[in-house]
């Protein structure tokens, strides 16, 4: 992905096939090799679909029920990478989550097998043709400013409270937030039992409550790079063996990997970068996340793969005052004549 370039190898989108219902398409104008420019015609696609229910309540006791619908604005694009396509689809909620998916499909690589002799590092998809294992790791990079450029991020774990007097039932947790207060300090990796996300705050900007108004980046089921960090692969693609980096804002710093990927010895872009351990409390900050999956393949995904999701969601954590989706009105449809 990062050899070829994501931006260069979107595709042109066509009404009715990739996106459904009222929509507006966008041209993208990119350089070429030689440095002219490119048009690529309805490159982006922006559509609003139905996202099932919004928030719902029965009041048991008096039978008044109230419920809205979700809807959410998409903008997406799709990039055919060789082989494969990664569609890149950005989702505005009513709620203030904000979300990418990206969408894997496309001809898996293959290779032809042994007759009779399972591969080691790979596995069956047809007679005589194996895939082999393989990992498909993004890196998003999350320039935020939350009211401003004076953000602190915190990395936020869920844990269980020791046995003891103050816990005597032994069922309490707590949510213990760390402050990432330098670049070295802010390598991090996911940790699911923990619910581990992270929060990013303005403390100079305060919601109703009186508390720094926040959002949460929250990953998915994701992984990191399993290829040891000493190889070919780990120098270069180092941005992949860390679920989280933490920069200060440099417009300069664009590219995970570096500028200039191919071919390169590695050791460019974040790894480069984070050598300096710029101090990153109340600054401007640039969040990196690397997400992804590991793919087994199966002999469903041959000849052609149905989709595989990957992908991360920010949140609004004490941004609003309250729930922001209030004001969303009632849906009226032939089976339910309001929300009441
Ligand atoms: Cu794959």
């Amino acid at each position: 992905m990062g050899e070829w370039g994501l931006g260069k190898m979107m595709q042109s989108l066509t009404l009715g096939c990739d996106c459904l219902g009222e929509i507006r398409y966008l041209d993208a104008v990119l350089s070429d090799d030689r440095g002219g420019a490119r048009t690529i015609a309805n490159a982006v696609c922006i559509h609003e679909e139905d996202y099932g229910i919004l928030w719902k309540h029965v009041d048991l006791w008096s039978g008044a029920s109230e419920v809205r619908r979700s809807r959410r604005l998409v903008i997406s694009f799709i990039s055919t990478v060789g082989n494969y396509e990664y569609g890149f689809y950005w989702y505005l909620y009513l709620d203030g989550t904000i979300q990418l998916e990206v969408k894997l499909t496309g001809i898996i690589q293959t290779s032809a097998r042994e007759p009779g002799r399972r591969p080691d590092f790979g596995e069956v998809v047809g007679p005589e043709l194996y895939a082999p294992n393989h990992q498909h790791l993004l890196c998003a990079r999350l320039d935020f400013d939350l009211d401003g450029t004076a953000n602190s991020v915190y990395e936020m774990d869920a844990v269980a409270e020791p046995r003891g007097e103050d816990n005597p039932e032994q069922s309490a947790f707590r949510s213990r937030a760390t402050l990432l207060t330098t670049e070295s300090e802010a390598k991090r990796t996911i940790d699911p039992l923990a619910s581990r996300h992270w929060k990013v705050v303005n403390p100079t900007s305060l919601n109703g409550l009186g508390q720094p108004v926040g959002y949460k980046l929250i990953p998915g089921q994701s992984t990191c790079l399993l290829a040891s960090p000493s190889s070919s692969v780990g120098r270069r693609a180092t941005f992949a063996t860390k679920s989280l980096w933490v920069t200060r804002f440099d417009p300069d710093e664009r590219h995970p990997a570096g500028d200039y990927p191919n071919q390169s010895g590695g050791g460019d872009g974040l790894p480069a970068w984070t050598a300096a351990d710029r101090p990153l409390v109340d600054t401007d900050v640039v969040l990196w996340h690397t997400f992804g999956l590991t793919h087994v393949p199966r002999p469903e995904d041959w000849p052609v793969a149905p989709v595989e999701y990957a992908g991360f969601v920010l949140k609004p954590a004490g941004f609003f005052d309250r729930n922001p989706a209030l004001d969303v009105p009632p849906t009226t449809n032939g089976h339910c004549s309001s929300g009441g």
